[in-house]
């Protein structure tokens, strides 16, 4: 039975940028479940009212609604325990729960650098609604808040230095293939990438070529959401 995923849209019907959407695009992938997904944007409270909460991800798999991107994680292992593990093992999921709560941190961080992009690839009916309630949430305008984004770009890659240095020694942080922890951090990466073309990374960055594996994989589902490839700096 296919599982149905509310998907964060653009102004295009294609354009799925949410990074807690990708993260269950991901898995749903790495588990091998046929999914069907609705285009939903910011202001489609009502299409997911159903959920009892106003954000997405969303899933509907079998008449059970799941929300949240972790909760997803932790149902999909649990639904299906026959297909590829997304944890590697159920001694991994505390472990992989810090790499979910770090991408979360991630999320914020790259905010302040795409916000503005966001808001330039939404539908119109989003616009007023997301600058709103983004600029309350950060206490800036969006333009004021990504103004200075080419002078912090050097300590944003600062701060990836662990991620770095761990994909400088594996492909994965799943090791020799991507576990969970890898579509968590891919998450605001690919968020990224659909929505801005500033270069958050160096071309030669053992993150970007880890990103870029992440991209190919599954039959390259993740590249093929329209999106930034352009070279980076
Ligand atoms: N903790 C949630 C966060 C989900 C989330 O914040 N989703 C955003 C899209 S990226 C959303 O639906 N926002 C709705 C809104 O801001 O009104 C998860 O991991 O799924």
């Amino acid at each position: 039975m296919t599982i149905v995923l509310y998907d964060l849209a653009g102004a295009e019907e294609d354009r799925r940028f949410s990074p807690y959407c990708w993260r269950t695009r991901m898995a749903l992938a790495h588990k091998g479940l046929p999914v069907e997904t609705v285009a939903w944007r910011f202001t489609d409270k009502q299409a997911i009212a159903f959920s009892g909460q106003g954000r997405v991800p969303v899933i509907v798999d079998k008449g059970k609604t799941v929300f949240d991107s972790w909760s997803i994680a932790e149902y999909l292992e649990d639904a299906y325990p026959d297909r590829p593990s997304l944890f590697g093992g159920s001694d991994e999921k505390p472990l992989t729960r810090f790499y979910s709560c770090l991408a979360d941190t991630l999320v914020g961080g790259i905010f302040r650098f795409i916000a503005l992009d966001i808001l330039n690839h939404l539908h119109d009916k989003d616009r007023t609604y997301f600058r709103k309630s983004r600029e309350e949430r950060v206490g800036a305008t969006l333009e004021s808040y990504v103004a200075d984004r080419d002078a912090r770009l050097t300590s944003l890659r600062d701060s990836l230095t662990p991620l770095r240095l761990t994909l400088k020694m594996q492909r994965y942080l799943g090791g020799d293939r991507p576990l969970y922890a890898d579509y968590a951090l891919f998450g605001p990466f690919q968020w990224a990438r659909c929505i801005s073309p500033f270069a958050l990374l160096a071309r030669d960055d053992p993150i970007a070529l880890w990103r870029d594996r992440l991209l190919d994989s599954f039959g390259g589902l993740a590249r093929s959401s329209p999106g930034y490839d352009g070279p980076s700096s």
